[in-house]
């Protein structure tokens, strides 16, 4: 039982200003795992104070002196690597070996990648007379979801700390262990107090706190839609910058000459990787129709093949993240079959022999684009295949969404799957598997605004400042 019940603020573990606390549940035994406190506005007025304090002696900082706490942290996150992907298993549910495996490493890659790239970053730049440069925005308040707690935290807090900013993280009620102990990493790695803040809690306080505060000069959240446009309105008064990285519902495209049996079964297992709770999944698998009948045999022995069970054990799936998470996916499973799209694997319910736990089968229907199940993010272990009869039709039917976060596309000629990449509507498109710490994320239409990741994602951190005259000075 982890009783987590001190925030970070000021560089001390403090008690929250109002005593109160929350239950965490672990997903796979419905147990109280732990306990947090939640904090009041109060906290986020300590907090914001002290990243105020600290941003005048943070932001004159130089690089080396930033690279110097960046490199005591790595030493530090990988000392505590298998106790964070434990963490993060009880909290939401991955299995230990994703959990102490690409959960962590995500994390440990995004503070790799801000080391590089602060390394070559030019904050400066002359052009013609005028030096340009890139300055830190200020306080900045990181709001993070609970399905890949370390990426996402991960890739807010390295690039705002390398780029000389100061902030307060408010991580998910559902995914607080893990958070907690990346704050015990900052703290053992020496970073100054008062830079990197913790304060745990409700969004709908926090999150508004923050959003909301006037001397908080930047968001930067993940996580749903609705939230994100609420942050936006909640910052307007305070012309505070947002970036939002929000949801997708991205294609992977099988072209007609790509060894279908082997890519339908990649794309089905990766769908329900993480259960299925990925913003950037390929949830929507376009494939030649006239092939379905071969594409739905593969699909259903790779479905059935993802064995789901206890995340201590050696199962490949976990449970879903909450009781509210697995009733939302049940109804979408449930709104698949009342739209009449065709079930291939799983379905309804638990999988058997498992009565306890949100555990959900991962599932995976043939339908049509006009389907909801095709429309909305289900954020669940739920496939919808979708057949084209071209490659017009089958990017007209990518881009016909909401969202544009990213793409897959996959095939032998490597010029089309470069083409048909080109021309998907969002922000990330992974070409044959292609992956890259340094290549910039986020979404284009309602998947978002910014990006993160790599050197793009230290752009998110900085103002520009124009200094005219400057070379003739
Ligand atoms: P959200 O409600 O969006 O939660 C994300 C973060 O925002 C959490 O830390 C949350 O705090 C906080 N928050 C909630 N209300 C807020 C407000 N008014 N102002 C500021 N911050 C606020 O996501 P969720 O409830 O965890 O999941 C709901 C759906 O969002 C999922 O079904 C999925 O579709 C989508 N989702 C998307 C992503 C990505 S990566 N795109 C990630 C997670 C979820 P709490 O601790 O109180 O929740």
């Amino acid at each position: 039982m982890r009783e987590y019940l001190k925030f970070y603020i000021d560089g001390k573990w403090v008690d929250p200003v109002e005593p109160k606390t929350s239950e965490v549940v672990n997903p796979a035994t419905e147990a109280v795992s732990g306990r947090i406190s939640m904090g009041s506005a109060a906290d986020v007025e300590k907090a914001v104070a002290a990243a105020r304090r600290a941003f005048a002696g943070w932001s004159e900082t130089t690089r080396e002196q930033r690279l110097d706490v960046l490199l005591a942290i790595q030493s530090e996150y990988a000392k505590r690597q298998d106790e964070l992907g434990d963490a993060i298993t009880e909290e939401m549910g991955a299995p230990v070996s994703l959990g102490r495996g690409f959960h962590v490493a995500l994390g440990a890659g995004h503070l790799q990648t801000a080391i590089e790239v602060l390394r070559e970053f030019k904050f400066e730049e002359l052009r013609g007379s005028t030096m340009i440069r890139q300055e830190p925005i200020g306080v900045c308040g990181l709001i993070t979801p609970w399905n890949w707690p370390m990426n996402q935290t991960c890739v807010k807090i390295f690039p705002a700390l390398a780029t000389g900013n100061t902030m307060i993280l408010k991580p998910p009620q559902l995914a607080p262990f893990s958070a907690h102990i990346l704050a015990e990493i900052l703290d053992a790695a020496g970073v100054p107090a008062g830079v990197f803040n913790m304060i745990q809690g409700s969004g709908s306080v926090i999150g508004t706190a923050l959003s909301t505060h006037e001397d908080v000069d930047m968001i930067s959240f993940t996580g749903s839609e609705p939230v994100g446009v609420q942050i936006q309105k909640d910052a307007a008064p305070t012309v505070k910058r947002v970036g939002l990285e929000l949801g997708g519902k991205s294609a992977f495209i099988v072209l007609d000459d790509a060894a279908l049996a082997d890519n339908v079964a990649a794309a089905t297992v990766g769908m329900m990787g993480n259960s299925g709770q990925t913003c950037s999944a390929g949830s929507r698998l376009l494939v030649p129709a006239a092939r379905m009948d071969e594409v739905v045999a593969s699909a259903r022995a790779a479905c059935d093949s993802v064995t789901v069970g206890d995340p201590q054990g050696n199962f490949a799936m976990g449970p879903v993240v909450s009781k509210s998470q697995f009733n939302i996916i049940q109804e979408y499973i449930q709104k698949g079959l009342d739209e009449g799209a065709q079930l291939v694997a799983g379905g309804l319910g638990r999988p058997e022999g498992i009565d306890k736990g949100w555990f959900v089968k991962p599932t995976v229907f043939v339908g049509s684009n006009d389907m909801v199940i095709a429309r909305e993010e289900i954020f669940g272990p739920v496939l919808v295949i979708i057949g084209y009869d071209d490659i017009d039709q089958a990017v007209a039917i990518a881009n016909d969404s909401t969202f544009g976060l990213a793409g897959y596309v996959n095939g032998l000629d490597i010029d089309q799957v470069r083409a048909v990449g080109k021309r998907l509507r969002t922000g990330w498109v992974s070409l044959n598997g292609g992956f890259d710490f340094h290549a910039p994320f986020g979404g284009y239409k309602r998947s978002g605004n910014g990006r993160e990741w790599g050197e793009f994602g230290f752009h998110e951190y900085l103002e520009i400042k124009s200094l005219l005259g400057y070379a003739s000075a």
